[in-house]
C-alpha cells in the first residue's frame, strides 16, 4: 500500500514538472511484470514482483549484453565493484603505421596489479624502440611480428613471433616491434597498473630531442646534425618498411634457451585437464624461465564448459576475453558476490584470492581467454579438490549433504569441466 502511495505520488510529481501525463508508462510497468523475466530483454524485472521498466536514459545494447547487471542472478548480493572494462570504451589512438587502445587503473580501479592494450600495427608499422620500468607481455592474435630487444649484459634477439607466441621483456629492457604481414595485433600487458604514470615508458627519440646537441656529438663521436631530423613530438607507432637486416656480431651473444624472451605457446603440450571441456596452456617461470613477474594461461572453453570453481592463493587475476561469449561470478566474500557477462575484448581482474567460475555462455561458439598474474607462477585451489581432501564426515556435516556424494567427490583438478 505504501509503495503504491510512493509511487502514484511519484507519478504526480512527473506529472507537475513534465506537464504531461504517463499514464502509458505504468500500463507498460504492468503489462511487462506480467510476462516473466525481462533480462534478457534489457529490463531490471524479474516477472514476480522485483524490479520494473527502465524509463530513463540507458544504453539498450549494453543492458542486453549485460543481463547480470539487471539482477539476473538471484544469487547474487550486496555491493560488489565493478570489475570489467570493455577495450571498446577505451579511447583508440590512431597513427600511420597502426592504433592503439589501453586499459590502466584509471579505466578499471580494481585492477590494481595490471595494465593493458590492445595494439595494431600494419606491414611495416613500427612500435618505436622504447624502454619501461615496468616488464612487458605480449601475445600475438593476428598476423606475425619482428620483436627486438637488449639487455643489461648486451645480450640480444631479434625474432618473428606468429599467432600464439608470447613474449616477456623484463623491466628495463630496450626493445621495438615491427608488423610483418597485411594486418598483425597482439595483446599487451604490464606489471602495474598506473601505466600512464609519467617516468613509465622512455621512447628514443623523445631522449635523443631532448638531450643537448653537444652531448649528442660527444656521446656518438659525430656531428650533432645527424640528428636533425629526429622526429618531435616523438610518434610512438609509425609506418615504415619490414626489416631486412640482421644483428650480428653482439659481444654477449643471443639471448637464447633459459634466457630467451620468447614463448612460443602452440609449440608446447597444454596442460591436462581432466575435465574434458577444453585446452588450457600455462605460461610462466617453470617453463618460460625469463617471465618472472608475469605468469599467464590461455585457454579455450568448449560450448556449454566450465572453469570449474576455484580461487587463486597467489595474485588478483587478469582478463582479457577474446573470442565467445561467458559468464563469471565473482564471491567476494561477507555473503558478497557479483555475475559479470563478458563478451569478445572485455577486460576484468578478480580480486586476489576470491572465488569464481567462468561459463561458456554460447551454444555454439568456443570461448577463448587468456589470464594473467602478477607472480611467477600460475596456482589456483579448487572447490572440489578441497572438499575432496576433507574428511567427507566435516564436509558432510558442513555442507548438510550425504556423507555419499562428499566421499565421491573428485580429487584431481578438473580445471574445464565439458
Ligand atoms: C609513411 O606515411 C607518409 C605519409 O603518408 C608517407 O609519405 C611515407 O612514404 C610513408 N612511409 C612508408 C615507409 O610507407
Ligand atoms: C638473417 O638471419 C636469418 C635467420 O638466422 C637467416 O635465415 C637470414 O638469411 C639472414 N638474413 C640475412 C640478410 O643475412
Ligand atoms: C632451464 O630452466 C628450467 C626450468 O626453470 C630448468 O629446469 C633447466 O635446468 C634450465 N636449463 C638450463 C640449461 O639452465
Ligand atoms: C551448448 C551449451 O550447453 N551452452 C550453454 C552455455 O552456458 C549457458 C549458461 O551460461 C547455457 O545456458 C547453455 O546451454
Amino acid at each position: 500500500m505504501r509503495v503504491s502511495l510512493q509511487v502514484s505520488s511519484a507519478l504526480v510529481l512527473c506529472q507537475a514538472i513534465l506537464g504531461v501525463a504517463l499514464p502509458a508508462v505504468e500500463k507498460r510497468a504492468t503489462t511487462t511484470t506480467a510476462s516473466g523475466p525481462q533480462f534478457t530483454n534489457g529490463q531490471p524485472d524479474d516477472g514476480a514482483g522485483r524490479g520494473g521498466p527502465i524509463l530513463g536514459g540507458t544504453n539498450k545494447q549494453i543492458d542486453l549484453d549485460n543481463p547480470d547487471n539487471l539482477g539476473q542472478q538471484s544469487t547474487d548480493n550486496g555491493i560488489v565493484p565493478n570489475f570489467k572494462w570493455r577495450f571498446s570504451d577505451s579511447k583508440t589512438r590512431i597513427f600511420r603505421g597502426g592504433w592503439l587502445r589501453e586499459q590502466v587503473i584509471q579505466d578499471l580501479p580494481q585492477s590494481h596489479d595490471i595494465s593493458a592494450a590492445q595494439q595494431h600495427l600494419d606491414k611495416g608499422g613500427v612500435r618505436e624502440l622504447h624502454w619501461h620500468r615496468v616488464a612487458e607481455w605480449g601475445f600475438v592474435y593476428a598476423g606475425s611480428v619482428l620483436i627486438s630487444a637488449v639487455d643489461e649484459f648486451g645480450r640480444y634477439q631479434v625474432e618473428k613471433l606468429n599467432y600464439g607466441d608470447i613474449w616477456y621483456f623484463p623491466k628495463g629492457v630496450a626493445h621495438t616491434v615491427q608488423g610483418l604481414e597485411d594486418g598483425n595485433e597482439f595483446l599487451l600487458v604490464f606489471d602495474d597498473a598506473d601505466f600512464d604514470k609519467a617516468g613509465t615508458t622512455f621512447n628514443v627519440d623523445d631522449w635523443i630531442a631532448h638531450t643537448p646537441r653537444d652531448v649528442l656529438a660527444k656521446n656518438f663521436g659525430l656531428p650533432a646534425s645527424v640528428f636533425d631530423n629526429v622526429p618531435k613530438p616523438n610518434p610512438n607507432i609509425f609506418n615504415g618498411t619490414v626489416s631486412t637486416k640482421n644483428v650480428t656480431d653482439g659481444p654477449a651473444g643471443y639471448l637464447s634457451g633459459n634466457a630467451s624472451f620468447v614463448y612460443r605457446t602452440l609449440q608446447h603440450e597444454p596442460e591436462k585437464v581432466p575435465g574434458g571441456g577444453g585446452e588450457f596452456y600455462k605460461i610462466d617461470s617453470t617453463n618460460f624461465p625469463a617471465s618472472k613477474t608475469l605468469a599467464a594461461t590461455f585457454v579455450r572453453l568448449k560450448p556449454g564448459g566450465l572453469r570449474e570453481l576455484h580461487w587463486h592463493p597467489n595474485a588478483e587475476e587478469w582478463l582479457y576475453f577474446h573470442k565467445g561469449y561467458a559468464r563469471a561470478t565473482v564471491f567476494v566474500g561477507n555473503t558478497n558476490a557479483r555475475t559479470f557477462d563478458f563478451g569478445p575484448g572485455d577486460t576484468a581482474a578478480f580480486p586476489d584470492n576470491s572465488g569464481h567460475y567462468i561459463e561458456n555462455t554460447s551454444e555454439t561458439e568456443d570461448l577463448v581467454w587468456i589470464e594473467v598474474y602478477k607472480s611467477n607462477r600460475v596456482a589456483d585451489i579448487p572447490l572440489t579438490q578441497w572438499l575432496a581432501l576433507t574428511p567427507a564426515d566435516l564436509v558432510a556435516q558442513t555442507l548438510k549433504i550425504p556423507i555419499e556424494i562428499a566421499e565421491s567427490l573428485k580429487k584431481e583438478k578438473q580445471v574445464l569441466i565439458a
